[in-house]
């Protein structure tokens, strides 16, 4: 299967998904810890998507939010069956469904879908980044006073949202102004689509930003540690950006 079919099969799987999820009953929401909910319509989500997959091709591995999986596996599928979960929980409507496929290590197919707003981001290694099938590119914005930032608290780690505090401040008095859309994945698309120049936010899992990867980068984009030197694949601390600012901000979240 190429990698154009696994974009076209994980765009099939979300819709799928999205469809079962936009028509749930009531919730039972579990606490996995303080501030980390899941809803028995994470696991349906993330059950359907994986038979999908797996369906299509028995031959990959399946690394999903809520069951885990193995993920040095040739080719994985990384999933997180809702990426905002607590917007879901509340009826907010950015919420997205997101799917990478890795192959041998590199991040090669991303796919976000937005239920509420019904935008489905697709990136492809090699073969550009698209939005509802249109090309999409980061903004040329180099000037951080123009710069809309989206940001991410880190609140499930003490020091994650210590040094989250410590730059929020002197961070907006820089730039133009501040985000906050409580989905990792959507925040990183919407820097893909030019609508902002950075998403920063510390501690998230793989699964919250490896599609993102791939549109971001196939968009012109480049995510960079939120520290300098830093791999944000193997940290989850992050900044997201259109490449030019990357530099800029890295420096005005480090003082
Ligand atoms: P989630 O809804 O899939 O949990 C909000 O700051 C972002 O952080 C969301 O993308 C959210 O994804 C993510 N997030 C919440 N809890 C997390 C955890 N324990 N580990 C990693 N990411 C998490
Ligand atoms: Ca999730």
């Amino acid at each position: 299967m190429t990698l154009r079919e696994k974009a076209e099969l994980a765009q099939r799987a979300a819709r799928e998904a999205a469809q079962m999820l936009e028509h749930h009953g009531t919730l039972h929401i579990r606490t996995k810890a303080e501030n980390d909910f899941v809803t028995e319509c994470d696991l349906a989500s993330e059950t359907m998507i994986r038979d999908a997959l797996l369906g299509a091709c028995p031959e990959d591995v399946f690394y999903g939010e809520e069951t885990g999986g193995d993920l040095k596996a040739q080719g994985v599928w990384i999933v997180d069956p809702i990426d905002g979960t607590v917007n879901f929980m509340r009826g907010q409507r950015l919420y997205t469904i997101s799917i990478a496929y890795r192959l041998k290590g590199e991040m090669a197919v991303g796919v976000v879908y937005c239920p509420g707003t019904d935008e489905m981001f697709v990136g492809v290694r090699g073969e550009g980044a698209t939005l509802n099938g249109r090309p999409i590119r980061v903004s040329d914005i180099a000037d951080a006073k123009r710069a809309i930032v989206h940001i991410g608290f880190g609140h499930r780690n003490a020091r994650h949202l210590a040094e989250t505090e410590a730059v929020l401040f002197p961070l907006i008095r820089a730039i133009s102004d501040l985000r906050r859309s409580g989905s990792a994945a959507y925040d990183v698309c919407s820097v893909a689509a030019g609508r902002a120049e950075a998403f920063i936010e510390q501690g998230l899992g793989i699964y919250d930003y490896a599609a993102g990867l791939v549109i971001l980068e196939e968009a012109g984009g480049r995510m960079d540690g939120w520290h300098p030197g830093e791999d944000p694949v193997a940290t989850g601390s992050l900044l997201a950006g259109n490449g030019v600012l990357n530099g800029t901000i890295q420096t005005l979240i480090n003082p």
